[in-house]
């Protein structure tokens, strides 16, 4: 049967002042020259893609800071910004792609996608090496790109001393609509957060252990256990091993294998609810050219599987050429 087309729309956001290394911005415009638009329609069958093209932001709280974390007037600048172009992709009837930049957007385009649908429960599903669960006061870097998931949850709000520039923003995400896949760089205060917030989360172990068809099915159970929410994936690219995924700012050893992100992406399709999806930490000015273009080919994989890469269309056509049964 014909299957509906799928709405998508797709934003660029160059932003890296989340972390300390130059070239992350440039991970949209490498993606794109790489073809991700052409695989997305080869690959995907009828997807009616809209192009919002690059973000750009005003900084428009200049004075504010807080202490321990950098470039807080250009995060937050961003953020505000970002929240508002989310929310209209998502309003518009699309699922919103967002090509990063570094971590950090990732409070900019969630809160964007709560405000769009004005309902708390989405679900959240952050595939990564790292919790990105530090305040500005347990941070040992200063780094936003760290912080994005605590900046983000409500139940972590009285740990930030006060938030000038941010008074537009309000913490909605539960860390019980929360679940991650991949970790295996978890900070001291982090992990004691994610305990005493009983935190769902996979760490290479689960993988390991149980197999990553099993964790993505669980990691789905926990975060929405009646399948009904929209699900947002944030999905940060040093999830992968480096060997998969070398051009990353900071590669973790020991991680998931294109397979296995390819596998996540496919079951998050399946169930039809995909909202939004961040794609991030690609930086083309890290690594050899092979690295880069190994990084860039394993980013696409995982976005066009997302999409229903085989899984539309295709089939059907085949159709025609297999013998009846
Ligand atoms: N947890 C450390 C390291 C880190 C977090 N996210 C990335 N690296 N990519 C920190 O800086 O907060
Ligand atoms: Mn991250
Ligand atoms: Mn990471």
């Amino acid at each position: 049967a014909a299957q509906d087309v799928l709405k998508i729309g797709i934003l660029d956001v160059p932003f890296e002042k989340g972390q300390d290394k130059s070239g992350v911005a440039k991970g949209p415009q490498k993606l794109r020259e790489a073809g991700l638009i052409d695989k997305l329609n080869e690959c995907c069958g009828s997807l009616d893609i809209k192009d919002y093209g690059e973000f750009s932001y005003k900084n428009n709280c200049k004075d504010a800071q807080v202490s321990n974390m950098k470039h807080y007037d250009d995060v937050i600048s961003c953020s505000k910004e970002l929240s508002d172009k989310v929310e209209e992709i998502v309003r518009d009837d699309r699922i919103c792609l967002t090509l990063g930049g570094d971590h950090s957007i990732g409070i900019g385009t969630i809160h964007g996608h709560i405000k769009a649908r004005n309902d708390e429960n989405i679900a959240v599903l952050w595939v990564d090496a790292h919790a990105d669960l530090n305040t500005n006061q347990t941070s040992t870097s200063g780094n936003a790109h760290g912080m994005p998931m605590a900046f983000l949850a409500k139940e972590l709000a009285s740990f930030w001393p006060s938030r000038p520039g941010a008074e537009w923003f309000t913490p909605r995400l539960s860390v019980r609509n929360l679940a991650y896949i991949g970790l295996r760089s978890v900070d001291p205060y982090e992990n004691a957060i994610m305990h005493n917030l009983g935190i769902s989360y996979f760490d290479m172990f689960d993988i390991q252990r149980y197999g990553i068809d099993a964790v993505v099915s669980a990691a789905l159970d926990k975060m929405d256990p009646h399948h009904n929410k929209a699900i947002h994936v944030s999905f940060d690219i040093d999830s992968l091993d480096p060997l998969e995924a070398p051009s990353t700012g900071t590669p973790v050893r020991g991680g998931l294998l294109l397979r296995e992100g390819i596998h996540i992406m496919s079951a998050v399709y399946k169930t039809g609810r995909l909202g939004a999806m961040d794609m991030v930490e690609v930086n083309p000015m890290i690594g050899s050219e092979s690295d880069v273009d190994k990084t860039l080919s394993a980013a696409i994989h995982i976005i066009i599987a997302a999409f229903g890469r085989n899984k539309r269309e295709i089939k059907a056509d085949m159709q025609h050429i297999l013998p009846p049964i």
